[in-house]
């Protein structure tokens, strides 16, 4: 076994690895960002504690009150760097085509010298004075057919240990993947070297910043940035952008949904998949509970955020959570918007950018109807409700996240970890839209539905870098996370449909949801929340084929008969006025389709131009 020991660098291999390819490559990127030590983690609770201590010790974490909130930490980091950066994330494919107009591109080559190979390459000397954690993880069940495995280099412990709380990740990993198995190679730094006797900071990254992605050969390189998808690669890096390229090869689906099971009060179980951009509610909506009138119904939680979904032999689509955790918003969640999510969080939590109350515990906008009365917000001021009265300030940062392990969740799913999957029923499409689009319509097709999938849209949100509130198109919420050129991912789907069609499988039934109409007061005037129940409830009906519905120029949506109001006091006009569809609102959204589609004319299908053409004439009519 070749174990290369570095001039001044021993790589401490530990002696279960067999990997000569993996042990070449760590050694390679540990010369290059000339890293102090190597440190491969084992994935075991000791480590993790050890490596929270440390954080503890270098002042990035705080250790919370065990008695309030035992086993957990709050990191705060610096202000430049709380959310993903979509301005700097390349995919650099070798044709800018296969990236698309909706990504960032250069030429590999160009990027590879930038970061790795000219002579002020940024990630030469970048680990200096740091340890580089080798942090070997499964997205997926460990040896599950649909998992796969990566390997993340990274100089961040406070990456090492929200990576074990996201992902399978550990001895177990590395024994999978034996002397010779495949991994992507997920290399990244914050990029903050420590010269001899330079003072560390709490939260230390780098101004410049570069999330790149090279799919032909399933490399990811992550620069500068230490937050959350810019940092954590399992997840939007190698969880969508790369294994949406491999879906694409290989006949497979990666995407940005959530993926929850639904039992009725008969005790027969649907699994549903959702699609929904950053901040737009998927973990609420994973785990919903079913409010009055919905006795016996029981939501159970699958996934969170990202499915992997694969044809079965009987041509059925199955799905995966890839990941093992959640990283969700935490402003907002509260015992009445999400109670599950509340439960999970009692202990055994990481939280970032949330405030610190005065006895140890942690605050966000939202969590209570009272604040406290003082605490410190997230930039570590003094903050009062007099204070966020008089200049606004918020007591945590409105991107503030959780990370914790999906074994917390008290409404987990049984079948969460099981390698095979669970069976989809429907697909769910939805975006924040205080205008225009129905509080739910059914595609009355799989090309309809891959239609709306492609035109949604919705307004921006804290969860990315950049004004917020706007309405952007975000076709199948994946405009920042599709790895190739998003008029190949919709052929790509097209294909698929077709595909298991030819099979004769029944595919999934697809909708589009928007649960964030606002009246004429600015407010919200659906409940949302539990409440989505009703609508959840009615598209599992569709696809029985035992609910009513009304036709209309894009879809079917349910008229007010059509959905259950026991124990909700939401009245006709209220219901019409968030399921409406006003012709000169939908004249102007065709408007912006169109636009869309003019940005994406190269491999567009026609299909969806011809699904446009329709649309565009039945609204004349
Ligand atoms: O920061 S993440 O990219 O992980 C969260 C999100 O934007 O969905
Ligand atoms: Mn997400």
């Amino acid at each position: 076994m070749n174990r290369p020991v570095m001039e001044g660098l021993r790589l401490n291999v530990p002696a279960h690895v067999r990997h000569a390819r993996l042990i070449a490559w760590v050694a390679e990127v540990a010369a290059l960002t000339e890293a102090a030590d190597v440190y491969w983690c084992d994935g075991s609770q000791a480590e993790y504690d050890r490596l929270c201590q440390q954080l503890v010790d270098a002042g990035t974490f705080k250790k919370l009150n065990p008695e309030l909130r035992p086993n957990s930490y709050l990191a705060i980091t610096d202000p430049s760097d709380v959310a993903r950066v979509e301005d700097r994330t390349f995919i650099c494919s070798a044709r800018q085509e296969d990236a698309g107009p909706t990504n960032n591109w250069m030429p590999p080559a160009e990027m590879r010298a930038l970061l790795q190979t000219g002579d002020n390459a940024l990630f030469r000397g970048a680990m200096r004075g740091r340890t580089m954690y080798v942090v070997p993880f499964s997205m997926g069940p460990i040896g599950s057919p649909i998992a796969h495995i990566g390997v993340e280099l990274s100089d961040s412990p406070y990456v090492a240990v929200n990576m074990r709380l996201m992902t399978r990740m550990g001895k177990a990993v590395l024994d999978v993947l034996g002397d010779d198995g495949e991994f992507v190679p997920c290399v990244h730094t914050i990029g903050a070297p420590l010269e001899p006797g330079q003072k560390d900071v709490a939260w230390p990254c780098n101004k410049t910043k570069y999330i790149v992605h090279y799919p032909e050969t399933r490399e990811i390189w992550s620069y500068g940035s230490g937050y959350g998808g810019n940092a954590l690669l399992g997840k939007k890096c190698f969880a969508l952008r790369i294994a949406s390229t491999m879906g694409r090869e290989e006949g497979w689906l990666a995407e940005h949904m959530l993926i929850l099971g639904v039992t009725d009060p008969q005790g027969r179980k649907k699994h549903v998949a959702a699609a929904f951009p950053s901040a737009c509610g998927k973990t609420n909506f994973a785990m919903l509970i079913p409010p009055e009138g919905f006795e016996g119904w029981k939501v159970t939680t699958i996934g969170d955020d990202i499915a992997w979904i694969k044809p079965d032999a009987q041509g059925q689509l199955r799905a995966i959570n890839p990941e093992a955790g959640y990283f969700g918003v935490a402003p907002g969640t509260n015992r009445l918007t999400n109670p599950n999510c509340m439960d999970s969080l009692k202990r055994d939590v990481i939280f970032t950018n949330v405030a610190l109350t005065d006895d140890g515990d942690v605050w966000w906008e939202g969590m209570t109807d009272t604040p406290p009365a003082h605490c410190i917000d997230w930039q570590g001021k003094d903050w009062t409700p007099q204070i966020a009265r008089e200049t606004g300030a918020k007591a945590a940062h409105p991107n503030a996240r959780f990370t914790v392990a999906a074994t917390n969740n008290p409404v987990l799913d049984p079948e969460w970890d099981n390698p095979a999957g669970v069976v989809i029923d429907a697909f769910i499409f939805g975006g924040r839209r205080s205008t225009t689009v129905p509080l739910v319509s059914e595609a009355r097709n799989w090309v309809e539905g891959v239609y709306m999938a492609a035109t949604m849209g919705s307004e921006t949100t804290a969860a990315a870098f950049g004004q917020q509130g706007v309405v952007r198109r975000d076709p199948f919420a994946m405009l920042p996370f599709a790895g190739y050129n998003m008029s190949d991912y919709f052929q790509h789907w097209l294909n698929l449909g077709d595909k298991l069609q030819a099979t004769g499988a029944k595919l999934p039934n697809i909708y589009c949801v928007n649960w964030f109409r606002k009246g004429a007061d600015g407010k919200f005037v659906w409940p949302g929340y539990g409440e989505n129940m009703r609508v959840l409830k009615w598209i599992l009906e569709r696809v029985d084929g035992t609910a009513q519905g009304e036709a209309h120029v894009f879809g079917v949506s349910p008229r007010y008969e059509d959905l259950n109001w026991t124990g909700l006091d939401f009245s006709r006009e209220q219901f019409a006025s968030v399921i409406g569809i006003d012709r000169a609102a939908w004249q102007q959204e065709m408007a912006l389709h169109g636009e869309l589609f003019d940005q994406l004319a190269y491999h567009l299908p026609t299909a969806l131009v011809q699904t446009k053409q329709r649309i565009e004439q039945q609204l004349a009519a």
